[in-house]
């Protein structure tokens, strides 16, 4: 037996949209026969408005806030929180306040999640355009980048990576997606566990769970780039 677990963000959609309608024609034929699970960074309300209703509810379970939240046919099954350290945020302030970024800046740059922390320069809560115009910065200055390492090297209790295109998701140490290995592990003892991200490279938000796997019996880990690379996986 196959359990199959996604990313969401760059995967199943591109990141922040909905799901493409020909996306979904041709993958909720297919999740209806199978085991699937997602883990998303973004939150439960977020994955619930970016895929179609009948393409959740075909989920066998979703874990939403790097897996720190799980629900169950929309029922919360628990729960996790993060402590936050002073030190630590106010290092994120400061990173804020040097930024190099020549373009405006948005008032919400760290949204509380469950379990997480969520931290963009930019802000979340920019107009679309301007997302797209700070990744392009950013892919020339790497700043996410270079914050990341900088707060993973100094705040070791924490776990600094990126996941979509703006922002880096901060939680405790071993309460990223990596968490949910375990989990499934201990609901399926015997399956093959196959994950399919966008982001495994080192650094990345889907990095730790493709490393917990590898290092597990009967798992597969398959990266891709965009929702396309899955149904050319699946072959559907
Ligand atoms: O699911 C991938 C990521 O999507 C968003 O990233 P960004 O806003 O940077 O494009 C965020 O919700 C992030 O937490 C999440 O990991």
């Amino acid at each position: 037996m196959n359990i199959y677990v996604f990313d969401m963000d760059g995967t199943l959609t591109p990141a922040r949209q909905p799901m493409h309608k020909d996306f979904s024609s041709r993958f909720l034929p297919w999740l209806k026969t199978k085991i699937a699970y997602i883990v998303a960074g973004s939150n439960y309300e977020k994955v619930t408005e970016q895929l179609p209703p009948d393409v959740v509810s075909s989920f066998s379970g979703i874990f939403s806030s790097m897996g720190n939240v799980y629900h169950q046919k929309g029922k919360e099954i628990y729960r996790n929180e993060i402590k936050l350290d002073k030190n630590m945020l106010k290092a994120l302030e400061r990173f804020r306040k040097s930024t190099t970024y020549p373009d405006k800046l948005y008032t919400n740059y760290m949204e509380l999640r469950p379990g997480m922390l969520n931290f963009s320069v930019l802000g979340r809560n920019c107009p679309f355009s301007e997302r797209e115009k700070y990744h392009n910065w950013d892919n020339i200055h790497f700043e996410r980048q270079k914050i990341s390492e900088d707060m993973n090297k100094n705040f070791p209790n924490y776990d600094f990576s990126l996941g979509g295109k703006i922002s880096i998701d901060i939680v405790e140490r071993g309460r990223g997606k990596e968490q949910i290995a375990k989990y499934l592990r201990n609901l399926y003892p015997t399956a093959k566990i196959i994950f399919i991200g966008d982001r495994m490279q080192k650094g990345g938000n889907d990095y730790n769970l493709a490393q917990e796997l590898r290092n597990m019996e009967n798992t597969e880990v398959y990266s891709v780039e965009n929702p396309n690379d899955v149904l050319k996986y699946l072959n559907i």
